[in-house]
This record gives structure tokens, C-alpha cells and sequence, in this order.
């Protein structure tokens, strides 16, 4: 009978993850997304005490209440609204994530969109394969050189954004709970209506919960600039999607571009779809091979580290690791 802990994976494992996992683990994989309570054997799941997947696993109470042995869950994102922490905390279950490694990946996301949005460079791509081109030249964009990138948000990613605007001669204003050293030398902390007034294009990066949700709202728009860009690659709900369309539509802002939607997958169906002043991607943020690779490294990493008895190297809720959950 192994003495190795047992833990599930419900991510995709590279062969030689899967091996350096199983040297410690005996790994139960289920397929992404689905829930452990529903594809495991009562008997089995309380022998668990570890689990890597990915944010479409919801590890809620009820999860907590079908995997009673429990210790860690080891977030594939950074971002973790996909996990009650209060009760995991509550049942002394670690939650591990995946920050530091994607924050070039999506900090670079967002320069890109707000080039194709000050650019017009999707519209641009579509003019020159139409042929409209013999008919006439491209009209005249916007510089983004010289203009004011307010961060709604200035943790890790942030601060990527901050230092690679500042590459592209723009003034970088932020708004946080509270001012953050670390940004000094990078960006002039403003109040967050100032944010919103001041910004040329506003990108935010906050984390979604239930006080972010629809934190940006009609009121948030209307302070905005008419000439002014709205960006997430943060979480689609952080953003109130119905205000944003209104406002889109008559013109109280620019445009948007958006890496993240309130419904994902986005069907076609959607209103956004429909305007030529929004620029959408389909949450590829982190979606690149390098730095997927690093994340899913880090994520497996984690969960062998909690449950061998060494510290993480990215705890959600340390307070659990610490004993004093
Ligand atoms: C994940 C994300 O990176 O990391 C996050 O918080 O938003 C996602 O892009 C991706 O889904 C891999 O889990």
C-alpha cells in the first residue's frame, strides 16, 4: 500500500511534470473542470489531501465537504475567484496560485490591445485585405505617446504595465486601496475618481470579488473622457458588461478592449461583438507556451512542496501554512 499522499490533477500535465509529480503523489487526473465529488469514489476522495486545477473548478464548501482530508489546492492561474478562501481557511486547506510568471504575458496583452485600440490596427488589418486601400488611405489614428494611462490596480502586473508605458513615453497614474511604495519612480497615485476623469486609457487590474464586482460601472464610464479607452485583462465581471455597452454606443468613451468577458466563452450573439470600437480576446492573457509552461510548473510545484511539508512559493492564505487559520 503507498505511503504517498494521494492527490488529484485536473489540469493538463506535461509527461515530465506528471513524472516529477507521481515521484511524490499518487496522482488521481480528472478531466479539467469537472468536480472531483463527481467523478471519484466517496472512498477514495477521502484518502485526498492534495489537488492541482485549473480556475473552471470551482472549490467551493461543497468540494471542501467531499475532499475532508484535504490540505492544499493549488490554483493553474493567479487569479483565484474560483475558490471560497474563506472556507478553505476555515478548513485549514492552503490555497497556492500562480503569480510572478504570467505578469510580462498579460502586461503585454494589454499593450497590445491598447495599440490595436489607439491604432485601429484590427480595423486596419480588415481595410488592407478588402482591398479599400486602392480607394484611399487609412484614416488618421491616435498616438498613445505622451498620453495618460491611468492602472486600476497596481500589484505585480501592474507594475509590468507601468514599466513598459513608460517605454512608450506615457504618464502612468494608479489607483489602489492604499498608496504602494513599490510604484514610486513608476506611477503618481490618484484618487480613484481622478483615475477615471485624468486617464487617456484605463486598464484595470484588480482581482474579481465581491467587492470589485461591477465596480466599474455607469458611474466609472461617465466620469471618463469621451476620447478615452477602457481595458481589462483582469476579470469580466470586475466590469458592469450592460453599462459599458451603453456607454460604448453613445460614445461616452472611445472604445474597449477586452481579454476578459462576464460570459466566457463569448458567443457570437453578444452586443460586443457588434461594435467596430471594441477589441476582443478570448482570455489568452497567460495563453502562451512559455509562460503556460512556467505556470503549470509553479502550480505543480506548490502542491508537491505542501504536501511533502516544505512552504510554497505562493500562498493565497499563508495564515493556513502559518497554523494560525
Ligand atoms: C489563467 C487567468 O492563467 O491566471 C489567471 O488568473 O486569468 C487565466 O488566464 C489560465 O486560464 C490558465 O489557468
Amino acid at each position: 500500500m503507498s505511503q504517498k499522499p494521494k492527490v488529484i490533477a485536473s489540469v493538463t500535465l506535461p509527461p515530465d511534470l506528471r513524472e516529477r509529480l507521481a515521484a511524490a503523489c499518487d496522482i488521481i487526473e480528472i478531466p479539467m473542470g469537472q468536480r472531483p465529488d463527481e467523478v471519484v469514489s466517496e472512498e477514495t476522495r477521502a484518502q485526498i489531501t492534495g489537488m492541482v486545477c485549473t480556475m473552471k473548478t470551482k472549490v467551493d464548501a461543497a468540494l471542501l465537504a467531499a475532499l475532508p482530508a484535504l490540505t492544499v489546492s493549488s490554483n493553474f492561474a493567479v487569479g483565484f475567484d474560483n475558490v471560497d478562501v474563506p472556507a478553505a481557511t476555515a478548513r485549514k486547506v492552503l490555497i497556492c496560485n500562480t503569480p510572478r510568471v504570467l505578469d510580462g504575458a498579460v502586461a503585454d496583452i494589454t499593450i497590445g490591445l491598447m495599440l490595436c485600440l489607439a491604432r485601429n490596427l484590427v480595423a486596419g488589418d480588415a481595410f488592407v485585405r478588402s482591398g479599400a486601400w486602392t480607394k484611399g488611405p487609412f484614416p488618421l489614428a491616435r498616438d498613445i505617446r505622451g498620453k495618460t494611462l491611468g492602472l486600476l490596480g497596481m500589484g505585480r502586473i501592474g507594475r509590468v504595465v507601468a514599466r513598459t508605458a513608460q517605454a512608450f513615453d506615457m504618464k502612468v497614474i494608479y489607483h489602489n486601496r492604499r498608496e504602494d511604495p513599490h510604484a514610486q519612480g513608476l506611477a503618481t497615485y490618484v484618487a480613484r475618481d481622478e483615475l477615471f476623469k485624468a486617464s487617456d486609457v484605463l486598464s484595470i487590474h484588480i482581482p474579481l470579488a465581491a467587492e470589485t464586482r461591477h465596480s466599474v460601472g455607469k458611474r466609472e464610464l461617465g466620469l471618463m473622457k469621451n476620447s478615452a479607452y477602457l481595458i481589462n485583462t483582469a476579470r469580466g465581471p470586475v466590469v458592469d458588461e450592460a453599462a459599458l455597452i451603453e456607454a460604448l454606443r453613445a460614445g461616452k468613451i472611445a472604445g474597449a478592449g477586452l481579454d476578459v468577458m462576464e460570459q466566457e466563452p463569448l458567443p457570437a450573439s453578444s452586443p460586443l461583438c457588434e461594435l467596430p470600437n471594441v477589441v476582443l480576446q478570448a482570455h489568452i492573457g497567460s495563453a502562451t507556451h512559455e509562460t503556460r509552461r512556467a505556470m503549470i510548473e509553479l502550480a505543480v510545484a506548490n502542491l508537491i512542496d505542501a504536501v511533502t511539508g516544505k512552504q510554497p512559493e505562493a500562498m493565497v492564505n499563508p495564515e493556513v501554512w502559518q497554523g494560525h487559520a
